[in-house]
């Protein structure tokens, strides 16, 4: 049986313009969900909206529109973006959806009769834009210890959830699964900030604004958002409505790609959550860093905030999707500048990959009519290259299993640079003019097949730039197949297009910069 692929991000709050840090956590569940795809799983990937809660609430209010009708047109909005940027979601859930709200509603029941819950008081602090409770101690200077800004004062009737009640078994939990939260430094990280010392029970219901879901049993609260939004990823698979074929089908989600700024709510009181249900967890919870500017965090007062769409459209959406996704190290923040953009573009992009594929087509347009043969000759080279591939094909595949999307894509491009190397070794040029042509012949194959593969291992991170080079081969389906990395098919015959076109139009860096300066001003 084919095996199921569930993948989730999180549900973003639709209080602005999403920024490329909101996008590289799509892109990096689109290049998993392709690449799983590419391996034949049956993917499922969920993305979607987190529309109630006062953040939202405020912010309609601001704009003098109701709430409902504010989220309605920042749906539309985000939906458009994914479909510009290429994300092959299955679903896309909002929390306002009727099938979400209904879900809500029974699972808080469920919860309260269990004895999960209970009424009580709070009396603390909340910061708005995170929408979470702090105590005294943990605030920083005064400040929230998240995003650095005022908190409220808050005091009010709320029901609290029991966690305590669960915390020896998610201890347990994480005991049994080393491997559940990573990278293990954010595992550490969780341990010692919070399961170590004790979880607190958590409130889970809010009276002093109504832009949510009420709760059943005291319809004066409505549902704490988180406790709202982190079902998304059950309710979006009909969990307790009257059709749960995919919750059956694809419960419990393979990964769970999340920010570290909400390690603690996916790490902590989404599990336990779970256990209070009944339902198996997640099987794994990846946590990425953030994607930082020169000059410290995105923000629209510094002025360098920089969106998706204006650079998609202005470069491209490969050149975005892959600038992006290659400015994260693992485990670590990435920066992301004007001119490191433009230097990935043009080194990796334009020149190692764009010329690689350029100079190929012209050579066996030049050299065989365009036409690939098999060779009875093979050049003291091919081997080398070949075993080259092979090696770094394997590589790749356990880099990316990690989600270390930097080196996974950096064996892509030493697959590309050795293969321009293996131009210079065998020199085309010379074999042609000393009529060398079964040395030709197997030559021009090697460095067809060489970018064949690298299309394949290139499509989930830039699809549209696969498809081109694929286009421009004039590979059969059957040879994009990544299946056809291992078996090799027979290539005899294939026919390049007769002119190449060319992947990247090489950017001029002085000009660019400053356009992309500007563009950052200008749009925040
Ligand atoms: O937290 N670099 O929504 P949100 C990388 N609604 N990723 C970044 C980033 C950056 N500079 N800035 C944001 C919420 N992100 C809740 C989630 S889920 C049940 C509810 C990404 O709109 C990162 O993935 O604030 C982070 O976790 C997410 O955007 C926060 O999105």
């Amino acid at each position: 049986m084919m095996n199921k692929f569930y993948i989730t991000t999180p549900i973003y709050y639709p209080s602005g313009k999403f920024h490329i840090g909101t996008a590289y956590t799509t892109i990096l569940a689109d290049v998993l969900a392709r690449y799983h795809r590419q391996k034949g799983e049956d993917v499922y990937f969920l993305t979607g909206l987190d529309e109630h809660g006062q953040k939202i609430q405020i912010k309609s209010e601001e704009m003098g529109i109701s709430p409902q009708e504010y989220v309605d047109g920042m749906a539309s909005n985000a939906k458009e973006l994914w479909k510009k940027l290429n994300i092959t979601n299955n679903d896309f859930i909002r929390t306002t959806d009727k099938r979400h709200v209904d879900a809500v509603t029974k699972a808080f029941n469920i919860l309260y009769e269990n004895g999960d819950i209970y009424k009580g008081k709070y009396v603390g602090k909340y910061c708005v834009p995170c929408e979470t409770f702090y105590t005294e101690s943990q605030l920083v200077d005064g400040k929230c210890p998240e995003c650095g800004r005022e908190v409220k004062e808050v005091e009010e009737e709320t029901y609290f959830f029991n966690m305590k009640k669960y915390e020896d078994r998610l201890k347990k939990f994480y005991e049994e699964n080393p491997n559940f939260l990573v990278p293990l430094t954010k595992k550490n990280e969780i341990m010692n900030s919070f399961v170590n010392v004790g979880i607190e029970d958590l409130c889970i219901s809010r009276t002093t604004f109504d832009w949510g879901i009420k709760v059943p049993v005291d319809p004066k609260h409505v549902v704490y958002v988180w406790l709202d939004a982190l079902l998304n990823y059950i309710t979006a698979l009909g969990y307790l409505s009257e059709d749960d074929s995919l919750m059956k089908k694809y419960w419990p989600a393979d990964i769970q790609i999340i920010g570290k700024d909400i390690s603690r709510f996916h790490a902590i009181y989404w599990p336990i959550f779970l256990m209070a249900l009944n339902l198996p967890l997640p099987k794994k919870l990846f946590v990425h860093d953030f994607i930082m500017m020169r000059d410290g965090k995105m923000s629209k007062s510094k002025g360098n905030v920089i969106y998706p769409d204006i650079l998609a459209d202005a470069y491209g959406v490969d050149a975005v999707r892959y600038t992006i996704l290659k400015s994260l190290p693992y485990g670590q923040d990435g920066e992301f500048t004007p001119e490191s953009f433009i230097e990935k573009y043009n080194t990796e992009l334009c020149n190692d990959l764009g010329n690689l594929v350029n100079r190929t087509i012209a050579m066996i347009n030049k050299y065989q009519n365009g036409v690939i043969y098999k060779s009875n000759c093979k050049t003291s080279f091919d081997d080398e290259l070949n075993n080259y591939i092979t090696n770094e094909i394997e590589l790749y595949e356990k880099e990316i299993d990690n989600i270390n999307i930097q080196n996974a894509l950096g064996h892509i491009l030493n697959i590309v640079s050795r293969t321009n190397k293996y131009i210079d070794e065998t020199s085309p040029w010379v074999l042609y003019k000393e009529e060398k042509y079964e040395d030709l012949k197997s030559v021009m194959y090697n460095l067809y097949e060489a970018i064949r593969k690298i299309s394949i291992l290139f499509y989930p991170f830039i699809p549209t730039t696969s498809e081109n080079i694929f286009n421009q081969l004039g590979v059969t389906n059957e040879q994009k197949n990544y299946d056809s990395l291992r078996y090799l098919p027979d290539l005899e015959n294939n026919k390049v297009i007769e002119k190449g076109i060319p992947l990247f139009e090489r950017l001029d860096a002085n000009i660019e910069i400053d356009r992309l300066k500007e563009l950052m001003k200008v749009n925040s």
